[in-house]
């Protein structure tokens, strides 16, 4: 499973500053707007002390960590729904993320630029929504147009969509977010914008962020971050976060060779989560043998687990747990 996540905000916040952070890649970080214009994509492993323990007990010779891909995208300005700035190109990049990092900019410094001229995270965090709402119409518009010609022919499924897509359309143009609907269907095909999960990241320290902006951020019902992103040297944390608002949950496999975690949806069931380590396993699937990661290392290893009765043995229908530890017994 790919877990993307794309950073946005508007030009010159700091978005490549985190994304150095994040990756510890070298990139381009210069005191003017669109320094970025191609994509940076970087790999970064969800730190997890489980591992850790987990490799230790089993004496492994390699640990292979959950990861998120990053991508470090152009600035959006006003009118980035029409093509102003770089603004197609960006919201094609972030398209297939599953979820996005919006930079807002609170520090105050003067030496650097702010494409509008001041300081106002507010109006910031409005301009990114709204343009992605923009964008969000065109595409709905596109494929209510599909949709309609489709319904002469097909009847009451193209109908329904229709109407979905009537009622998300009036929700953009009121300025909502999409959130709500990000389980529909049509709205994951369509990859809506605004329907991606995200978080704020307020670019700067405590003392300097507005209450007004937490109040906005608390309506929209997001989660956020606050830290000062050219100090910050760790953002272990963030990832944490991160994966937590994908609602991701990891479970682990573990032996001599290798401790490695791997990653699924919360919800997702035995079968499917063997099918992440090998697709075979999902269709030969016979039953499961589960511990919980801190159970296992009270007892001090799988062979004491089963002496202890502590393994469990679950079937296709067991929803997977974050912490799990499997194996998987396979036809
Ligand atoms: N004072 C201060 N400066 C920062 C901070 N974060 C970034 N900067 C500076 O702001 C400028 C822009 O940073 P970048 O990371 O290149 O910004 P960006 O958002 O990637 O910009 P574009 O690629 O042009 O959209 C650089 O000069 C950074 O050193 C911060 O937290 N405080
Ligand atoms: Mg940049």
């Amino acid at each position: 499973m790919k877990l993307e996540i794309g950073i946005v905000g508007l030009p010159n916040v700091g978005k490549s500053t985190l994304f150095q952070v994040l990756t510890r890649q070298n990139v381009l970080i210069a005191n003017y707007p669109f320094a970025t214009i191609d994509p940076n994509v970087g790999v970064v492993p969800v730190p997890d002390e489980r591992i850790d323990k987990l490799a230790e007990l089993s004496r492994s010779a390699k640990k292979i960590p959950a990861v998120v891909e990053f991508y470090d995208i152009a600035g959006l300005v006003k009118g980035a729904h029409e093509g102003e700035g770089l603004g197609n190109k960006f919201l094609a990049n972030i398209r297939d993320c599953q979820a996005i990092v919006v930079v807002l900019r609170v520090f105050k410094d003067s030496d650097i630029v702010h494409v509008e001229g001041t300081v106002d995270p507010v109006r910031d965090l409005e301009t990114i929504n709204l343009e992605l709402a923009l964008k969000d119409i065109e595409t709905v518009d596109r494929r209510m147009g599909g949709l309609a010609k489709e319904s002469k022919a097909a009847g009451k499924s193209a109908t329904a969509g229709l109407e979905l897509l009537k009622q998300i359309r009036e929700e953009l143009a009121k300025g909502k977010l999409l959130t709500a609907h990000a389980s529909e269907p049509l709205v994951k095909e369509m990859q809506l914008l605004t329907s991606k999960k995200r978080l704020y990241l307020l670019n700067g320290e405590v003392e300097e962020v507005p209450e007004e902006l937490i109040k906005k951020i608390r309506e929209l019902d997001a989660d956020y971050a606050t830290m000062n992103v050219a100090l910050a040297d760790e953002l272990n944390e963030l990832i944490r976060k991160a994966y937590h608002i994908l609602g991701l949950i990891s479970f682990f496999t573990t032996g001599e060779d290798e401790t490695r975690a791997w990653t699924i949806e919360q919800g997702t069931k035995a079968p499917q989560a063997a099918g992440v380590i090998h697709t075979d396993f999902e269709h030969k699937f016979i039953r499961a043998e589960v511990v919980r990661w801190d159970e296992l290392l009270a007892v001090g290893g799988w062979a004491k687990a089963r002496e202890h009765g502590k393994l469990r043995l679950e079937g296709k229908e067991y929803v997977v747990q974050d912490g799990d530890v499997m194996e998987i017994r396979h036809g």
